[in-house]
């Protein structure tokens, strides 16, 4: 069998555009502008090519970006005080702070900061802990597990009684991601480095998503035959001929699963994009609810 490939891409140009009308009926009828706020400290390459395309996307779809940048060595103090005054600016629905952040910040101090109304990456304590009670609802779900999600339904994968498998268990993705699954009724199993004998694991799954870092660590034989294969990882692996001296890789051996999987998202072009496009859908989300829509 080879994969059915899940364009990502594609699939979040489609909500991009479908927010783009959105937006410009919101200016129209209501006198509304949705505002993001990107916080990025330090210089991570990765999250400096995030920000961008998450601006950049913004601004496509209408919705106005506020940058700010901050130095690696910027204190506690600074980067609280900064998402004070974001919290209590009304021309921004959205605060995003890209993680991780410099090692010497208190990360879980930093989101705790972040109005709860303007969280639009869900990463708050408040909203992780609705995110993981039966029948109560976050303000917004985190934008990678609900790009994995949104993938699913839109490509008409069933979640509901089937096998789950998640590898990794991040706040940021793999944790999340299990509980939205379980969420759908799925049966969700989450894998990590103390997993013993992953392989045998994996190879349970009907859906399989790996969130793991690390490059084309899932292989053929890991995988069901005619399982779904949602490849969050992006990892950047040397590369001399690549014209940026390196290229994007999944978890996900894809050239070996897509050979087995009956679906598959490719990396670049399949998570990540989603990744954004929830995002910018959070975002807009967050500017009809303070306009009171
Ligand atoms: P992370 O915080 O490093 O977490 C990795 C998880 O994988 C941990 O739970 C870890 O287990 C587990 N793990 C690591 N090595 C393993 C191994 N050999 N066997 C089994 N489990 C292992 O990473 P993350 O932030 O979740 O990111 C995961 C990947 O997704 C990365 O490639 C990242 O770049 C990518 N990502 C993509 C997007 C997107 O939008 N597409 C967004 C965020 C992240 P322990 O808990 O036991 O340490
Ligand atoms: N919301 N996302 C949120 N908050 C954070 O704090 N760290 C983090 C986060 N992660 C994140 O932004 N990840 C991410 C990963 C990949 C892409 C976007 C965001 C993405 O679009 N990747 C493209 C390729 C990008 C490139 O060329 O480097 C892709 O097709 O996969």
């Amino acid at each position: 069998m080879t994969a059915q490939i899940i364009d990502g891409k594609a699939i979040a140009a489609a909500i991009q555009a479908e927010l783009t009308e959105e937006v410009q009926r919101l200016k129209e009828t209501h006198g509304v502008v949705p505002g993001l706020a990107t916080v990025l400290v330090g210089e991570n390459p990765a999250s400096i090519t995030y920000v961008k395309m998450k601006r950049k996307r913004s601004a496509e779809v209408g919705i106005r970006s506020f940058g700010y940048e901050l130095p690696a060595d910027a204190s506690q103090e600074e980067v609280e005080g900064l998402v004070r005054e974001l919290n209590a600016n009304p021309e921004i629905h959205g605060i995003l702070v890209q993680l991780p952040l410099p090692r010497h910040l208190n990360e879980e101090a930093v989101l705790a900061a972040i109005s709860i109304e303007k969280d639009v990456d869900g990463f708050h304590p408040i909203n992780i802990g609705r995110l993981a009670m039966k029948g109560r609802e976050p303000l917004f779900v985190p934008c990678t597990p609900a790009g994995v999600i949104e993938l699913l339904d839109r490509t008409g994968v069933e979640i509901e009684g089937k096998e789950a498998v998640v590898l990794g268990r991040s706040n940021i993705v793999g944790l999340p991601v299990s509980m939205l699954l379980l969420h759908r009724n799925a049966t969700v199993t989450i894998c990590h480095s103390r997993t013993r004998d992953l392989p045998a694991v994996t190879r349970r799954a009907d859906i399989l998503v790996a969130a793991v870092g690390r490059p084309q660590m899932v292989k053929g034989d890991w995988v069901k035959p005619g399982a779904v294969v949602i490849d969050v990882g992006v990892n950047r692996v040397e590369d001399p001929t690549a014209k940026r001296g390196y290229r994007l890789v999944g978890d996900v051996d894809f050239e070996e699963v897509r050979e087995v999987a009956s679906a598959i998202t490719p990396v670049p072009g399949g998570v990540g994009p989603m990744t954004i496009a929830m995002l910018l859908t959070n975002t807009v989300r967050s500017a009809k609810r303070a306009a009171g829509l």
